[in-house]
């Protein structure tokens, strides 16, 4: 090719690109979009962003100006070196004090947003979030917050709240560093060991917010998501009753009855189903800290009460429409927000479990979310894991378990 071809090339490419950049950046419904807020707090950094930006734009295009001028203006056409002087008084002091009124006048709205956003005074309901490799733990301590909490309430994935409600997020981690954003509701916290951050978390309206770990924790960084789903009054209610409903064991030889026996043998060990009994009628608990090298596996009781799993990297509905039926997660995930907190509380029917990603997970979970580099190195973990380890499960024990998880609800 000759050069000016591939001049062409290039402009075209570039103009291809910017306009890529365009498109992507307008379409809607993108579900971690920042500029489309949905809460208080992402709304207050919205409002500020934008006169920033302006400002900075404007420095930014009169110093390139001045740059541009003086690069045409000075350049090397054989010409003495000009007079060489020293220093220029009012040009340095203007020149200093000019940049400092532009920061105060940034910093004013800036500090004032930022010290309102850290106010958490005015919060009327606690949940607290742990972050572990490689997905979230809600637990809702006993508190007369969130319309009063009789008994905690642990739950994982999606983080479910009152519309209209401050909630604040005490959050924090088991093993490293991560952070919790959800983009349309308001900015990032680091969630670190040792150390409790709190969040102020705020939605207008009923519906699901995506948002996702951001702060490279380890191999599976990529597949620790969450949701914040918001449900109004009414709706929050019965999703709290729902959580603390006594448990109901499966109907005596029943497939699900073979199913709570498997689970007793293979899982129990590291997840805890709430009201769970052996023969005797003596509870079974959980010792994950045993297993698991961060110390927690999520609480399954309520499983098919989310619709999504493992760090809510996958959908427990099937998904979209195909030949124009709507598809399950559709039906919920873009629902208008009065007919939402029905249909998420709908849970997970038989006929609208995505059946393939959860048999996959069962089968081989390390395949379908890497957890730890080499399984080989547990030694560096004292022999626990990192997640949840291959189980070597039959179909038809998968089968049952199934049946098992599907009344989890
Ligand atoms: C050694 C501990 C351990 C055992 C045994 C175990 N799991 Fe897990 N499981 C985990 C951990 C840890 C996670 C979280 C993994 C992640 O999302 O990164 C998990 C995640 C899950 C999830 C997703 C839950 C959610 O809310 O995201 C399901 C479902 C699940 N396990 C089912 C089972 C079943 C069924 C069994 C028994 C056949 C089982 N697990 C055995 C540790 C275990
Ligand atoms: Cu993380």
């Amino acid at each position: 090719m000759n050069p000016p071809n591939r001049r062409v090339s290039t402009m075209k490419f570039g103009a291809l690109a910017a306009a890529g950049l365009f498109v992507a950046g307008c379409a809607s419904n993108a579900p971690q979009d920042t500029t489309d807020p949905a809460g208080e707090n992402a709304q207050a950094i919205y409002d500020l962003s934008w006169p920033i930006f302006a400002i900075a734009g404007v420095v930014g295009v009169i110093v390139f100006a001045v740059i541009a001028f003086v690069v045409v203006r000075d350049r090397d056409r054989g010409q003495p070196i000009p007079e060489q002087t020293h220093g220029k008084p009012a040009l340095e002091i203007g020149l200093t004090i000019l940049p400092a009124l532009i920061l105060i006048g940034v910093a004013i709205p800036t500090v004032s947003v930022l010290m309102d956003l850290n106010d958490t005074s005015d919060t009327e309901c606690i949940v607290n979030v742990t972050g572990q490799q490689w997905w979230w733990e809600f637990d809702y301590p006993v508190q007369d917050g969130c319309g009063g909490i009789t008994e905690p309430i642990v739950t994982s994935g999606q983080m479910v709240i009152p519309a209209n409600t401050n909630v604040l997020i005490r959050g924090t981690s088991r093993d490293v560093i991560h952070s919790f954003w959800i983009p349309r509701l308001n900015g990032k916290r680091d969630m670190v060991p040792g150390r409790v951050h709190t969040l102020r978390m705020q939605a207008n309206e009923p519906g699901i917010y995506a948002g996702q770990c951001a702060e490279f924790c380890g191999l599976s960084h990529a597949n620790m998501r969450m949701e914040v789903v918001s449900l109004d009054d009414g709706d929050f209610e019965s999703w709290k009753a729902n959580q603390l409903e006594d448990y109901e064991p499966p109907l005596a030889g029943s497939q699900a009855a073979t199913g709570e026996a498997t689970f007793i043998a293979n899982c129990s060990r590291c997840h805890q189903i709430n009201g769970l009994t052996d023969g005797d009628g003596v509870p079974i608990v959980s010792r994950p800290d045993q297993q698991v090298y961060p110390g927690a596996a999520p609480n399954l009781t309520k499983l098919m009460t989310r619709n999504t799993f493992a760090g809510a990297s996958w959908d427990l509905l099937t998904e979209s429409s195909r030949d124009g039926v709507v598809g399950c997660r559709e039906r919920v995930w873009e629902a208008e927000p009065e007919d939402f907190g029905p249909l998420y509380l709908e849970g997970v029917t038989d006929e609208c479990l995505n059946e393939v990603d959860l048999r996959e997970w069962l089968r081989n979970s390390p395949a379908k979310k890497p957890m730890y580099a080499d399984p080989e190195q547990l030694e560096e973990t004292d022999g626990l894991y990192r997640g949840m380890p291959y189980l070597a499960l039959s179909e038809d024990q998968i089968d049952d378990l199934l049946a098992y998880l599907l009344e989890r609800k």
